[in-house]
Formats: C-alpha cells, sequence, structure tokens
C-alpha cells in the first residue's frame, strides 16, 4: 500500500486525508500543533464539514489515519499548509517552507511532493525547487514536484474533493503525471495537466474572478442606492441573459480565500493588477458602507440596541476568517451602539435563549450572514419582542412579500422602497 504524508491538518489537509485513507493510502496526518493532533486522537473533529467528522472518526479507530508532529519515510507528501497574508498583503511562505524543510530529512529518491496551499506564481519554480535541489535532489528526475490547487468550497468539502476537477500543474511534465496518479484514486472530474505556474496562477484567477463580479455587485448596489432603483431587482433581470451571471451583493467579502488569494497577484504585478485590486478595494469598503446605512435607519434611535444575526464569513459555516460581520461589528460598538449577537453555527449552544435574549428591546435585527435557518424564522413573531420593528438584510434572506401587511419594516441591499422612503 501507497504510504502518503498530509503536511497540515486544517480546513483541506484533513478532508484530504480522510478522502486519501478511504481510497487506499497508508495515511500520516502530520501538524505542528500538538494540541490539534490530541484533539483528532481523542475523536474530536474541530472542523464542522458534512460526512468529515465520521469519516475521520471511522479512519482513527481503524487505524486508517496515523498521527505524527514530523513527517514520516512515504512515497507522496501533500502539503496544505496556511499561507496567510502579510501586513503589506504579500503571502507568507513560512509554514510551506518549514514543512518542504521538515521533509527533506526523510524525503527519498522517487518521492511526490504535491503543494496544494494557495501561493503566488512561480512559486515551485522559484523557490521550493530550489530548496529541494540545494538538498542534493534533481527536480524531475529523482524527486517530483507539483502543485495542485484545491477548489473544494467550504461546507461542501466532501463532496467537491471528489466531483470538481483537478489542475495537476507539475515542474516537468513528469512531475505533473506522478501527482495526478494520486489525485486519480478519488477524482471523479477531469484531471487537467499542466506546469507549475499555471496551475499557481490559475487557482489565484478562479477566486479573484469571483472577487471582481461580487465588487462589481457591491459597486451596482451602491449606485443604483444612490439612483433610487432596486440594484436586486437589476441584477435579478441582468443574469437572465444567457450569458450575463453577476454575483449577490452583500456586506463585504470574508473568508481565507476570496479576502487573501487576489493579493498574491497583485504582490507580483501590482502596477497591471488594476481591476483586481479596486475590486479587492471595493469588497473591503463594504463593511464601513453598511454600518454607515445602519446608522442612517437608526438615526435619532436612543442608545440603539442592534441584534446581530450571523457573524461568520458567509452562511451555514462557522469559519470567523476575515468575516466582515466582525468589521461591522466593530464600527458600530465604537460608534456607541450596544450589540447582542445570534450566530447558530458559531455559538451552539441554546439557540432559542439566545435568539430570545439578542431580539428583545432591540432596535434593529442586523443580518450578515445567509445561515439557512435565518430564511425561515417568524420575523413578525420577533417584531413583538423588539423595541423598534426593523430588520436590515444585507443577506436578502428574508421574502419581502411575506410581510407587505406585517408590523415589521425589513429593508435589504437593493429594495429601494425601504431605501427612497426612509432615506438610506
Ligand atoms: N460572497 C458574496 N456574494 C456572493 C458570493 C459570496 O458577497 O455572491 C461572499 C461570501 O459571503 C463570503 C465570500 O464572498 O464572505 C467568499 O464566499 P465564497 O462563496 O466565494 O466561498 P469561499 O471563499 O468559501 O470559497 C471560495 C471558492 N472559490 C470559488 O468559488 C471560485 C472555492 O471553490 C475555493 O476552493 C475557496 O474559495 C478556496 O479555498 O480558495
Amino acid at each position: 500500500m501507497q504510504k502518503l504524508c498530509v503536511l497540515g491538518l486544517g480546513y483541506i489537509g484533513l478532508p484530504t486525508a480522510a478522502m486519501l485513507a478511504s481510497h487506499g493510502y497508508a495515511i500520516t496526518g502530520v501538524d505542528i500543533e500538538n494540541e490539534l493532533l490530541l484533539k483528532l486522537a481523542a475523536g474530536d473533529i474541530y472542523i464542522e464539514e458534512p460526512e468529515l467528522d465520521i469519516t475521520v472518526k471511522k479512519l482513527m479507530a481503524e487505524g486508517g489515519i496515523k498521527l505524527s508532529p514530523v513527517p514520516v519515510p512515504a512515497d507522496a507528501y501533500i502539503i496544505a499548509v496556511p499561507t496567510p497574508c502579510q501586513e503589506d498583503k504579500s503571502c507568507d511562505l513560512t509554514y510551506v517552507l518549514a514543512a518542504v524543510e521538515s521533509i527533506l530529512p526523510v524525503a527519498a529518491t522517487g518521492n511526490v511532493i504535491i503543494i496544494e496551499s494557495t501561493v503566488p506564481p512561480h512559486t515551485c519554480d522559484r523557490i521550493i525547487k530550489p530548496v529541494l535541489e540545494a538538498a542534493g535532489f534533481k527536480v524531475g528526475a529523482d524527486i517530483h514536484l507539483a502543485y495542485c490547487p484545491e477548489r473544494v468550497l467550504p461546507g461542501n468539502i466532501m463532496q467537491e474533493l471528489t466531483a470538481n476537477n483537478r489542475i495537476i500543474g507539475g515542474c516537468t511534465r513528469r512531475c505533473a503525471s506522478r501527482a495526478a496518479e494520486i489525485f486519480k484514486s478519488f477524482v471523479n472530474g477531469q484531471i487537467l495537466l499542466t506546469d507549475a505556474k499555471t496551475a499557481e496562477m490559475t487557482k489565484l484567477l478562479e477566486n479573484s474572478f469571483r472577487d471582481v463580479n461580487i465588487a462589481l455587485a457591491n459597486e451596482i448596489t451602491q449606485i443604483c442606492h444612490h439612483l433610487g432603483i432596486n440594484a436586486l431587482e437589476v441584477i435579478r433581470l441582468a443574469n437572465q441573459h444567457p450569458r450575463v451571471n453577476v454575483l449577490d451583493p452583500g456586506p463585504g467579502v470574508g473568508g481565507h480565500c476570496l479576502a487573501v488569494d487576489p493579493y498574491f497577484i497583485i504582490e507580483k504585478a501590482p502596477a497591471l493588477s488594476k481591476i483586481i485590486a479596486q475590486a479587492r478595494q471595493t469588497n473591503s469598503g463594504m463593511p464601513q458602507y453598511i454600518a454607515g446605512k445602519v446608522k442612517k435607519l437608526l438615526n435619532g434611535v436612543d442608545k440603539a440596541r442592534i441584534a446581530v444575526f450571523g457573524i461568520s464569513y458567509k452562511g451555514n459555516v462557522s469559519d470567523l476568517r476575515e468575516s466582515p460581520a466582525l468589521a461591522i461589528i466593530e464600527d458600530l460598538v465604537s460608534a456607541g451602539y450596544r450589540i447582542a449577537i445570534y450566530d447558530p453555527y458559531v455559538y451552539a449552544d441554546n439557540h432559542a435563549a439566545d435568539l430570545q435574549r439578542a431580539v428583545e428591546n432591540a432596535d434593529m435585527i442586523l443580518i450578515l450572514a445567509d445561515h439557512q435557518e435565518f430564511k425561515s424564522l417568524d420575523y413578525d413573531a420577533l417584531a413583538k419582542q423588539m423595541r423598534t420593528p426593523l430588520v436590515f438584510d444585507t443577506k436578502n434572506v428574508i421574502n419581502c412579500n411575506e410581510y407587505h401587511c406585517s408590523e415589521i419594516i425589513i429593508y435589504n441591499l437593493g429594495n429601494v422602497y425601504c431605501a427612497a422612503s426612509h432615506g438610506i
């Protein structure tokens, strides 16, 4: 049985390790966080993903995944460690390089080393390959290096790990084909071979495209508000065109992907990355825009109390990384508003009690994440417990048509009826 080390047991590494162990590989999961290894060994699966919990627990019980703080001799190594943004928004490769260095003592001729972490273009060719060659290996001859970006959607990782097409970018064609052999064991989608720098750039383009599209939606929404036009209706109708697909406006763009990856292109070509940089600026400005709308809506309400519904970076996940909700809350707290938070994914204790406590005497329900639960709440019933029956729905989860004859006043990001008649 082929032995494989997965370095980095986070949102991508742990599901990948579980998937490979379920498809016939002898897996050793490696992580520098001893705390995390202890949690895993105790069956505490710290990542909420459908099917992940059951799969990992079963594999741990059967010895399908062994754990180690350092890499062990194996046939292949997959590196899925964080690549955070530094202060200047450039990519921090510290963890990736530390992972590569940690493999060197056990690396052997014929090994395959696969980078899954999102990295700037030319990282494999110009930064990782020299480290391996300085250790005496000839990349493409006696060791193989490839870049294989993941494109799974948090909240649906286990399903997308097998279904999605996969890009395999090798430092040489042989590197790509050696890495492809591993992914063919579980990927039902197409396996698309290319070179490493193309694969690195492709991954960044995928997320930059999505970030630019969302920025267009956010910009159109601000323009429509200014012109008294319902932005959501404009986007809905525009998307009826066979070749138009404008995404949804929102309170901003969070997560460790779209909010970070475009900067890895900008750092390599700042003078040329104009649209990409502007999109980042537009999306990063949305929390301030939303906070400004909240203040307008609550103008004149003394010591206003706001019930924030949803603080994770997107609906139906508990991940808070780069969440725009946190920036909005910080702005409102520093402006003197009293904030109560209700997020069934982040604070999974007593939902009913938390919900009541949040809305009691509130002057606004501010929806900042599109959690499934928020789509079916009875806002009329909640309004009866509020001091001011007001909802600002920045994720457009509420069907306003259901509340036309009720007491509650609902704004969403495009609804000009609310915007114009109440001057937001
Ligand atoms: N968002 C909007 N409007 C939209 C869609 C999303 O404001 O129409 C916001 C979300 O609320 C969230 C942020 O953007 O704050 C990112 O959400 P997302 O739906 O793009 O999901 P991510 O960031 O969790 O996953 C993305 C995906 N990339 C693409 O769809 C191109 C996923 O496939 C990647 O694997 C992942 O980034 C990654 O890890 O790179």
